[in-house]
């Protein structure tokens, strides 16, 4: 596949370049790192993400010339590159017009999602759709810059959790010590992430861990973010990312969740699972998806009380049916 995607990268000159809404450091990495080779190749790209980015996104090497306005005339593209997106409408509101371009590139780790084209470059055994971009690039014989270095470091560091879940392995930590050697500072990358964080979203965390509860096993964890919270911290929704990680932190916990009330009256939840449970499987239940221990789903139009009731019961039955 790697030699089928980069023939069709040799023969075009037009390029969009995107990612799924609420990009995080592996959606935004890798498409920094990809726009920058494309003209590194003397190419012509365009990123494009519907979603502002957060501060520490903005701070990465290319980030200025990635747009949450949609290109005017998509005519003008002749291949688009989705990258870390399983589905084409996750990347937001411009997806039917994105389905216009001729070749559509798709290359993720998703474990859930319904393919929508033959170029399709997916491992649901690596760590980060960054991981699979080391290995294109590779293939591609680039100049290894330390801008695209350090994005894609930035991809494996962040969907790893700092090297700490489960799909951090031998190949990526190779793949991380060769950025490394050429130009990326792993404490500068981890301090730009971690400790750029404002004094209210300090309140928000605070507001949200005071939600957490346990079921009587102390298996299932749930902590909640409601719109009052945001509201009240001057906050946004996107301001909670990592926050499913304290519930998850707790001993002998096998699923952590987190719901969080988004405008529009959505409801986004949010699973992370410890071992052999295969959370992408419980967010399917709702329509939702993702990867063997962190998935996510959403509810439109409804109330977080409701939600709430009906996750918890299908949670609570998944942990005993599935054990
Ligand atoms: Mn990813």
């Amino acid at each position: 596949m790697i030699d089928k995607i980069l023939e069709q990268i040799d023969r075009h000159q037009t390029f969009l370049v995107t990612t799924h809404v609420r990009p995080d450091g592996d959606a935004i990495g890798s498409v920094l790192a990809m726009g920058e080779v494309l003209e590194q190749k003397g190419k012509e790209a365009e990123l494009y993400c519907q979603d502002e980015l957060l501060e520490w996104q903005k701070t990465l090497p290319g980030a200025e010339k990635l747009k949450s306005k949609f290109p005017d005339n998509v005519e003008k593209f002749q291949v688009a590159i989705i990258l870390d997106c399983g589905e084409l409408n996750r990347t937001g509101k411009e997806d039917s017009k994105i389905e216009t371009i001729p070749i559509l590139i798709n290359i993720d780790h998703h474990l859930t999602g319904k393919p929508f084209t033959e170029l399709r470059m997916a491992d649901t055994r690596v760590s980060s759709t960054s991981e699979l971009l080391f290995d294109l690039f590779s293939a591609f014989d680039i100049t290894w810059t330390s801008s695209i270095c350090t994005n894609l470091y930035v991809g494996i560091f962040t969907d790893t959790g700092s090297f700490r879940f489960s799909n951090t392995n031998e190949r990526c930590l190779e793949i991380a010590s060769y950025l490394a050697k050429h130009g990326v500072s792993p404490s500068e990358v981890a301090e730009k992430i971690y400790n750029t964080c404002k004094p209210n979203r300090l309140n928000l965390l605070h507001e949200v861990l005071g939600t957490l509860e346990l079921d009587s096993a102390n298996t299932i964890a749930h902590i909640t973010a409601t719109r009052e919270m945001f509201q009240k911290t001057g906050t946004t929704s996107r301001d909670t990312e990592d926050f499913i990680n304290f519930p998850r932190a707790i001993k002998g916990i096998k699923i952590a969740i987190f719901f969080r009330e988004e405008e529009n009256r959505v409801i986004n939840v949010s699973f992370r699972s410890v071992g052999k449970i295969n959370v992408a499987k419980l967010a399917g239940i709702f329509g939702g998806g993702g990867h063997y221990n962190a998935a996510a789903c959403r509810f439109k139009n409804n109330k977080i009380g409701v939600v709430k009731q009906e996750v918890l019961r299908a949670a609570n039955d998944f942990l005993h049916q599935k054990q």
